[in-house]
């Protein structure tokens, strides 16, 4: 049986035939639609991309509506992101961990350096590869919490995923300045940054780079002296109030919730599909194609 199909007999049919047909298909599904065609082989795109609709409100609704009233409240759907984003970081770190040489339940900065760039003497790397190594180490020395020189599976977590551990934030801003930082004085001039954000300077400056500028000085550069140091950066990229899953919940509730009760139903979902593809509700949405258990 189509796979479109089978999860529509498994809903209601006739109501999940009729948005099969009635629903466009939005870019960021088109995407996934093609991936899925792909794996799929006998599937063509369009049909491939209805399925991920029906999908995506189906598990959407089942997964995150635990007390199972058939809606997605802000506390439901708040958990869930809180779930989905922690279940990747523990399942990219058992699969780096598996690839890495292990003794004694820890991994060496030698095995690791190896593993990751290759046997060689120091003097051997070019300079752009020492650059990466440096600053591999240096965070190497910041998640290695009881300062062995070894990173156990947990240390290892935060070096891999420094941004989401309070004492990992200092690297993660000396990494995103360094980034930016061409002139390599240390600090982001109003240039830098918006070089970062507007590489290619094609054509007129656009509306939404003249307001990245405003930002600059009305916001970023908090004691006007025309630049960003350290604690500037720190305010922009991990300000202390700042809760990512919060955000991306009230995102999707303001997206979605067309009755504006604060909840949303299944076919508030559906009709919104596209939005929930490029969340991480959804893995970004691809734990809508893997076609295992989400
Ligand atoms: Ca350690
Ligand atoms: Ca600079
Ligand atoms: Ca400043
Ligand atoms: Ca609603």
């Amino acid at each position: 049986m189509h796979a479109c199909l089978s999860v529509c007999l498994s809903v209601c049919l006739s109501v999940c035939i009729f948005y099969c047909s009635q629903l466009p298909c939005y870019s960021g599904i088109r995407k996934l639609g093609e991936k899925s065609a792909r794996y799929t082989q006998q599937n063509t795109v369009e049909l491939q991309c209805r399925y991920i609709k029906i999908r995506t409100a189906i598990i959407i609704v089942d997964k995150i509506d635990k007390d199972k009233d058939g809606f997605v409240t802000e506390e439901e759907l708040k958990s869930w992101i809180e779930y989905v984003q922690k279940r990747y970081i523990v399942q990219d770190t058992e699969r780096m961990w598996a690839d890495h040489q292990i003794t004694n339940n820890a991994m060496t900065w030698e095995s690791y350096k190896n593993r990751t760039y290759g046997f060689a003497d120091d003097d051997d790397f070019s300079s752009s590869y020492k650059e990466m190594i440096e600053r591999d180490q240096r965070r190497w020395k910041a998640a290695d919490r009881n300062g062995d020189g070894q990173l156990s599976k947990d240390e290892f977590m935060d070096f891999l995923h420094p941004e989401e551990v309070e004492h990992m934030r200092d690297i993660v801003v000396d990494e995103t300045i360094e980034d930016i930082d061409k002139d390599k004085d240390g600090y982001i001039s109003l240039e830098e940054y918006i070089g970062d954000l507007w590489p290619n300077k094609e054509g007129e400056e656009p509306e939404w780079v003249q307001t990245e500028r405003k930002q600059f000085h009305e916001y970023r550069d908090k004691n006007k002296d025309g630049k960003m140091d350290h604690a500037e950066v720190r305010q922009w990229i991990v300000p202390p109030d700042y809760d990512h899953s919060y955000a991306e919940t009230k995102h999707l509730i303001y997206e979605s919730d067309a009755d504006k009760d604060g909840k949303l139903s299944k076919q508030e979902i559906l009709d919104k599909s596209d939005v929930f593809v490029g969340s991480q509700a959804t893995e970004f949405g691809e734990a809508l194609v893997r076609h295992d258990e989400f």
